[in-house]
């Protein structure tokens, strides 16, 4: 196949990139681009050069496979440049995405042109690099440097309209795009040309602008390194000259790409885009998903229902009462009325996800549904009683999934009808948002349900792991283990603030302890009553012991700390000092980094467990479970990642 071709439309000449899927920036494709600059430089019939891409999408950046190797020729700093130093203009005719080595080649064009649906960016940021040739150079020379600023260090892609806002791109079409752009090309050889990125000025703001860029980004970065290097490149930028800024964004570039954050975010990028479509599964057919419904209205329910909607699913949504019924729809506008709020939907929209929605009392409208979810209470026998009446309602083909984050679904399954389409579906609240979905087949399970779990992962956006059956699955299970060992260090006699101060420094939004007084400290607490309930030996943990004492968390005023009314900052309690007393050893220091190192490493360690009992299929599948589900450091790579040595 040939990677890039280069047809006519009279005196223009259309260079065409083949490269799927993605058009990513092989060695093969920069030589083709450079061959290409060289051959119509060459060409007295060519007056102008369009770029365009086949597929879906523009060039969506180097190739991230290469990155491990070592660098071949030509390099794409020198293809950028051959491109902007070609004696005719380019014009980038942009779809799909122009990511970012693709945005940077577009950067080298002339001009930009990109039709309604497109994106520009430079995502590089969320690989731990900086961009490796021109973006931070070119982008403040071309839309200055506040919208470099933005786009360079968040790495969001900005939607066509408002990169032609910022003047990230020279227009917005929406015809043909080769036409359009062809077109575009003759009339600007009417026009004097603007002068390249590379020989424009930069307007540099002063020392204050920078000072206040380095607080805010180092805040949101939270020990993530790239933003803040990618800011001293924009600077560089603004205030040296064109060669020597290009020299620092490549030396930065390099010894990025050579960290272990980068390799981090590597390792994530991937496992993130092999987890929705598992090899195993290759030859399993998934089921079609044209109606769906959910059982149970509560939070977990609505934010399923919400997903569903997201994705422009229908849904039946079922309770026991009208009353509940009622309550449930209300769960589900006040989510909608939440996202119209912060600018996600129009008022339209929202209206249009709740139409969608039908609330009911009467099993009667699942007839002809293709997937339910089930969402109510975790009890075994009110779940069984659901899902004997959804045997008797749903189509014996129809799949029936439970939500369960803790029972096991071979028993809530004794029953059904058709146990080959039966299945867990693990949400993570809020449903609507949080990415994991836990799918969790049983032993009955057929493969062609196991895939459309997967299936409707793609289809909401969630990034899917399967799990097998234990308690807690795999994320609740490491979950367990992590607490367990935090107390441990507790009674050990470190302080509780200074555990959750190691895991914030370790890049956690939130500490353990702070984290239960946040979700509340009463729903372990109530499973782990119901297992010695159920005559199960299960030691008395320091939880227990704040929530027998009414410490339940924020909600009650106060949980692992003391809250003051209408804040949520946590204050350390004598209270609990009290409470816990002779349950803990004398006050000891211990280093935060030896604490994290610890409490990280009791999670691989449980990690590992998982895997040895086939409850996780690879270790990536751990990673994504706590990179997703439960606020672990992206940029660490997940426990797993994190605590294997690398040679
Ligand atoms: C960079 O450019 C550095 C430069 O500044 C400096 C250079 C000197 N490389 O996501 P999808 C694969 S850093 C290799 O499902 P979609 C992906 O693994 C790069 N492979 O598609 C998958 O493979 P498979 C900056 C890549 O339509 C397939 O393509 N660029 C790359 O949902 C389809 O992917 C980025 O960070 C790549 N760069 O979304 C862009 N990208 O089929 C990252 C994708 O075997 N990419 N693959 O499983 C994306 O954001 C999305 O892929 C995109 C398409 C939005 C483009």
């Amino acid at each position: 196949m040939t990677i890039v071709t280069i047809d006519r439309d009279q005196d223009i000449a259309v260079v065409t990139v083949n490269n799927p899927p993605v058009n990513a920036l092989s060695q093969a494709l920069r030589q083709g681009l450079w061959d290409a600059a060289v051959a119509l430089d060459a060409d007295p019939a060519v007056r102008a050069v369009v770029l365009i891409c086949a597929g879906r999408t523009f060039i969506a950046g180097a190739d991230v496979s290469e990155f491990g190797k070592p660098p071949m020729e030509p390099h794409l700093p020198d293809v950028v440049a051959r491109i902007e130093a070609a004696t005719k203009p380019w014009i980038a005719a942009i779809h799909g995405s122009a990511l970012g080595g693709g945005f940077e080649v577009a950067l080298g064009c002339r001009f930009r042109v990109a039709d309604e649906a497109a994106s520009v960016g430079l995502p590089e940021v969320t690989l731990g690099i900086v961009p490796g040739a021109g973006g931070t150079v070119r982008t403040p020379r071309v839309a200055g440097v506040a919208a470099a600023v933005e786009l360079v260090t968040t790495g969001k892609p900005a939607k066509a309209a408002r990169a032609l806002t910022l003047g990230l791109i020279d227009a917005v079409v929406t015809g043909d795009l080769r036409t359009e752009a062809v077109a575009f090309a003759r009339a600007a050889l009417d026009q004097p040309l603007p002068a390249k990125a590379a020989d424009r000025a930069v307007e540099a703001p002063d020392a204050g602008f920078w000072a206040e860029q380095e607080t805010v980004i180092a805040k949101r970065a939270k020990g993530e390194v790239a933003p803040l290097r990618a800011l001293a490149c924009l600077r560089k930028a603004a205030e040296a000259p064109f060669a020597e800024a290009m020299a620092f964004e490549r030396a930065t570039f390099l010894d990025l790409r050579a960290s272990d954050q980068a390799a981090a975010l590597r390792a994530v990028f991937f496992a993130e885009r092999a987890a929705p479509r598992p090899a195993h599964l290759a030859d399993a057919k998934s089921l079609p998903l044209r109606q769906t419904a959910v059982v149970g209205g509560g939070t977990m329910g609505a934010g399923i229902a919400a997903a569903l909607r997201d994705a422009g699913l229908p849904v039946v949504l079922i309770e026991r009462d009208d009353a509940a019924v009622a309550r449930g729809l209300e769960n589900l506008r006040s989510i909608f009325a939440g996202a119209v709020k912060r600018g996600r939907l129009t008022e339209t929209q929202a209206a249009a996800r709740m139409e969608g929605v039908t609330g009911t009392t009467d099993y009667a409208a699942l007839a002809e549904v293709d997937l339910v979810i089930e969402a109510v209470f975790e009890d075994i026998a009110v779940k069984r009683a659901v899902f004997a009446q959804l045997s008797a309602a749903c189509r014996p083909d129809a799949v029936l999934a439970t939500n369960t984050s803790y029972l096991d679904p071979r028993l809530i399954a004794e029953g059904v009808v058709n146990p080959g389409r039966f299945i867990g579906l693990h949400f993570f609240s809020p449903a609507n948002v949080m990415k994991l979905l836990e799918i969790v087949p049983t032993p009955d399970t057929a493969p062609e349900t196991l895939a459309t779990g997967f299936a409707l992962a793609r289809s909401l956006g969630k990034v899917p792991v399967q799990a097998g059956i234990c308690e807690g699955f795999i994320g609740n299970r490491i979950l367990k283990r992590y607490r367990a060992s935090a107390e441990a260090l507790v009674r050990s006699g470190v302080a509780i603030a200074e555990i959750d101060a190691a895991m914030r420094g370790y890049g956690f939004a939130m500490g353990p302890f702070e984290a239960q007084d946040l979700g509340g400290l009463d729903i372990a607490f109530l499973q782990r009553e119901g297992a010695r309930a159920a005559g199960q030996e299960v030691a008395e943990t320091l939880g227990d012991v704040l929530v027998r004492a009414g410490r339940k968390g924020q909600k009650t005023g106060g949980g692992w700390y003391d809250y003051t009314p209408g804040d949520r900052k946590p204050q350390p309690s004598a209270t609990v000092a009290e409470l816990l007393g002779d349950r803990l050893a004398a006050p000891r220091q211990m280093d935060r980094a030896a604490i994290a190192e610890h409490l990280v490493g009791e999670m691989a360690a449980e990690g590992h467990a998982i895997l040895a009992e086939g409850i996780a299929r690879q270790p990536s599948d751990i990673d994504l479970t706590e990179i997703h589900g439960y606020g672990f450091p992206r940029w660490r790579g997940g426990p797993m990642f994190a605590t294997t040595p690398r040679g």
